[in-house]
């Protein structure tokens, strides 16, 4: 058949849902936040409903077509990237909200809901969703499930997978499942729901999402410290730990915040200049623990971990703190960054990121090397940015010959090579780092399993 004949018959079964092949929507749903691919995807299809996913899923089972599941394209990993004729499966037309149930707390949401939407509707009801990360305004919640999405309240609520309550998916091989049903309680042999959370659309696309809320946090306040050095950090967030309920602690180098304060629209938090800096948040609902985070404040600057500090104490500052921390990727964006998302337990940590940096120093003396990250959590994000005037290519393969070395170290130390963007296309060449061989064959059982012939964003999580 014909590319053009292959066109047309999608177009006639999904219709009146739309098929896009014009060169700018080729580009523009092609590819996520990543750089390193090129998109050449065949089509784009927006599909309205389950039954035209699972019309999609068969035409392309009966012609051997890679789909592509495309949602609000902000991943860094190119999970959502087709640049090898395949179709891409936009969700952007199915982004209603079904249903709210305040009883149960939770939202039955299609895989198109934009996450801050989840986020305002919890609001709405009194409730909280807890999943949060600079690009929640246009990320979407069937494009969280596919990479199990982080963020920065990790610390305290967990990744995306704790609040799924149930999923519908269509499967590589177009059946439905209806997965876990919302039940809190539910023993009833393997979970199969966990399987599709993470699994970057490989083994079926979600159609449906039963997401839980929470309970809305008090007087949320944020504290921005200057640490001495890094090795301080880790006693402060131990001392902090000890004391306050954390929703959140983070951490980012001087040269990342100074790539934020050069845009001229945020304040910088003190006048003293510190090598790192810990961003940490908790709920201030009463005086006591509002004072209790002071005391502890000047306890980490007696013990010379800490040189200055500042609390919020509005709702704006607090959002200006965090901007500090949150505004770093989109900022440094176009130094075309090469990216590590790397984590490891937390109290392992300090060696880590020492042995870290000296690999990247020695092998990238003349790249500027960013810090920051999720620091509460283990999870640190390395960012190396391109010189402008070297060739990207080259940047980027300087860059891949350096990750023998950092993934070796965090292999060592017992790490993950992605703590939260996921494998995608620019990690897949390094799973062995993190996975044995014996769990990868398990992993290519289940995928074949649920999509025998390898229909689902080929080419991701494992080579092709
Ligand atoms: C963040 O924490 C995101 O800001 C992006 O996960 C991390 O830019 C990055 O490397
Ligand atoms: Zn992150």
């Amino acid at each position: 058949m014909t590319q053009q004949a292959l066109i047309e018959e999608l177009t006639a079964l999904v219709a009146p849902a739309k098929v896009l092949t014009d060169p700018a929507s080729l580009e523009t749903y092609g590819k996520d936040w990543t750089k390193q691919f090129i998109p050449a995807p065949l089509a784009i299809v927006l599909p309205r409903s389950t039954e035209q996913v699972q019309a999609i899923v068969h035409w392309a089972n009966r012609h051997r077509i890679g789909l592509v599941p495309s949602g609000g394209r902000t991943g860094l990993s190119a999970a959502a990237v087709a640049s090898n004729g395949e179709l891409v499966v936009s969700f952007e037309a199915m982004n209603q909200v079904l249903a709210v149930n305040t009883t149960d707390r939770t939202v039955v949401c299609q895989p198109g809901v934009i996450t801050r939407q989840l986020q305002d509707l919890a609001a709405d009801h009194g409730l909280y969703y807890p999943v949060d990360f600079a690009s929640s305004g246009s990320s979407q919640i069937g494009g969280n499930i596919g990479t199990n999405a982080g963020g920065i309240k990790v610390i305290r609520y967990g990744m995306t997978r704790n609040w799924v309550a149930g999923l519908k998916v269509v499967t590589g091989k177009g059946d439905l499942l209806e997965l876990n049903k919302d039940l809190l309680k539910n023993a009833t042999g393997y979970d199969l729901r966990q399987l599709f959370i993470g699994a970057e659309g490989t083994l079926g696309f979600v159609v449906e999402a039963t997401m839980r809320l929470e309970r809305a946090p008090k007087n949320l306040t944020a504290m921005v410290l200057g640490a001495v050095d890094f090795d301080s950090i880790m006693p402060v967030l131990h001392a902090f730990h000890g004391k306050l309920d954390l929703t959140a602690f983070e951490f980012f180098s001087h040269a990342s915040m100074a790539k934020v304060l050069a845009r001229g629209d945020v304040p910088a938090p003190f006048d003293t200049q510190c090598p790192f800096y810990a961003l940490l948040e908790f709920e201030a609902s009463t005086d006591e623990l509002a004072n209790q985070a002071l005391a502890t404040f000047e306890h980490c600057v007696e013990q010379g971990w800490v040189l200055d500090g500042v609390m919020s104490q509005s709702e704006q500052q607090l959002r200006n703190l965090w901007k500090l921390r949150e505004y770093i990727s989109e900022t440094i964006s176009h130094f075309t960054p090469y990216k590590n998302d790397i984590s490891v337990t937390v109290s392992k940590v300090p060696a880590f990121l020492k042995e870290i940096d000296a690999i990247v120093a020695q092998h990238y003396p003349d790249f500027e090397v960013l810090w920051y990250g999720h620091i509460g959590d283990g999870n640190l994000h390395l960012n190396i940015l391109k010189p402008e005037a070297m060739d990207k290519q080259a940047f980027f393969d300087t860059c891949a010959r350096v990750n023998t070395w950092v993934f070796e170290t965090v292999q060592k130390y017992n790490g993950s090579i992605s703590a939260e963007h996921g494998v995608g296309m620019t990690k897949r060449d390094y799973l062995a780092y993190s996975r044995s061989p014996a769990e990868i064959e398990y992993m290519k059982a289940v995928k074949a399993a649920f999509d025998p012939n390898g229909i689902m964003n080929p080419g991701k999580i494992f080579a092709l």
